[in-house]
């Protein structure tokens, strides 16, 4: 059965073995289960708290939560009464259609448009369609953003919004690393004033790591990234995702986290393929597409980019 609806949530089965689950809610990733080229034997891939809530009650606190139209706090007048992360990942999706179903994969399409709930806070028309789609050893997550303004007005109705895949790749913390982030230009956000916080940083480092809290917002990242481990790695490559950010909470902040198990902070590191620096800007009846495919490496060492 590739595709299948239950309590809530998309099953993805592939016909090789490899999985993924989808809540309706937040349209978000909450497993992903796959082998590589050496190994067939389909792994997690992906890190969820314990204690997160998938009943949807709040934000998942793992897999792939979908983050529109604000990156963080809100920065844009349009945005002044969203929460943190905009209200994509908190809303209800509906299951739109199964985009392919064959021996290549399987693919669904979830959409959302304002609902009452989202209207109170945010005025603009959109339509979003997320599309999953699940191969033997890849999963991508494609986030499709429409301005359905109809209005004639003179500027026209423009949307202006963040979009950012909030992956959350199951790895040792100690260990891993992310490349190819050297050279780059990235904004420190645990820097503790919002000077510091806002004045570029260069990464001189070869492979970054998040030994210690990392929280940094590389501006104009190469698009394609490989996050590496002893035994294993993953590949990310993003479309139209300008930025990447780089998370880990560490102790520190991660033992305040409510819904973060105990020493999970230890057991995942965030590389999440993003438009946050700006705004993208759609005029009426425009699409913007970002695209995010993940791919297990067979092994922890870097291919060539
Ligand atoms: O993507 C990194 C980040 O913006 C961090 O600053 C931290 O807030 C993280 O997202 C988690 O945010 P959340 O709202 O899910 O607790």
């Amino acid at each position: 059965m590739p595709v299948e609806q239950k309590e809530g949530k998309v099953v993805l089965t592939h016909p090789k073995g490899a999985s993924a689950e989808i809540l309706l809610y937040g349209a978000t990733v909450i497993s992903w289960k796959s082998g590589n080229k050496i190994s067939s034997t389909p792994v997690e891939r992906l890190f969820v708290s314990s204690k997160a809530a998938v009943d949807g009650s709040k934000a998942v606190r793992g897999g792939i939560p979908v983050v529109f139209p604000n990156f963080g706090a809100p920065a844009h007048p349009e945005h002044a009464k969203l929460s943190q992360h905009g209200f994509a990942r908190s809303a209800v999706w509906t299951f739109d259609s199964i985009v392919m179903d064959n021996e290549a994969g399987v693919s669904v399409r979830l959409t959302l448009t304002p609902t009452p709930d989202i209207m109170v806070q945010y005025f603009r028309p959109f339509h979003l369609a997320y599309v999953v789609t699940l191969a033997e050893h890849q999963l991508s997550t494609d986030l499709h953003v429409k301005n359905t303004s109809q209005t004639t007005s003179t500027p026209p109705d423009a949307l202006e919004f963040q979009a950012l895949l909030h992956t959350y790749i199951r790895a040792p913390t100690s260990e891993v690393l992310v490349y190819p982030l050297s050279g780059g230009k990235y904004y420190d956000k645990t820097e503790s004033t919002e000077e510091a916080r806002s004045q570029p940083k260069e990464e001189t480092r070869t492979g970054v790591d998040v030994k210690k809290f990392t929280d940094s917002v590389y501006e104009n990242a190469p698009g394609k990234y490989q996050v590496i481990w002893p035994g294993g790695g993953l590949e990310i490559k993003a479309k139209n995702f300008k930025d990447v950010v780089v998370w880990n909470p560490s102790q520190e902040a991660g033992s305040k986290l409510a819904d973060m198990e105990e020493g999970g902070w230890e057991r995942f590191v965030c590389v999440e393929p993003g438009y946050v620096r700006g705004f993208a800007r759609l005029n009426p009846g425009e699409t913007w597409v970002g695209q995010q495919v993940l791919t297990p490496l067979d092994g922890d060492r870097p291919l060539a980019l």
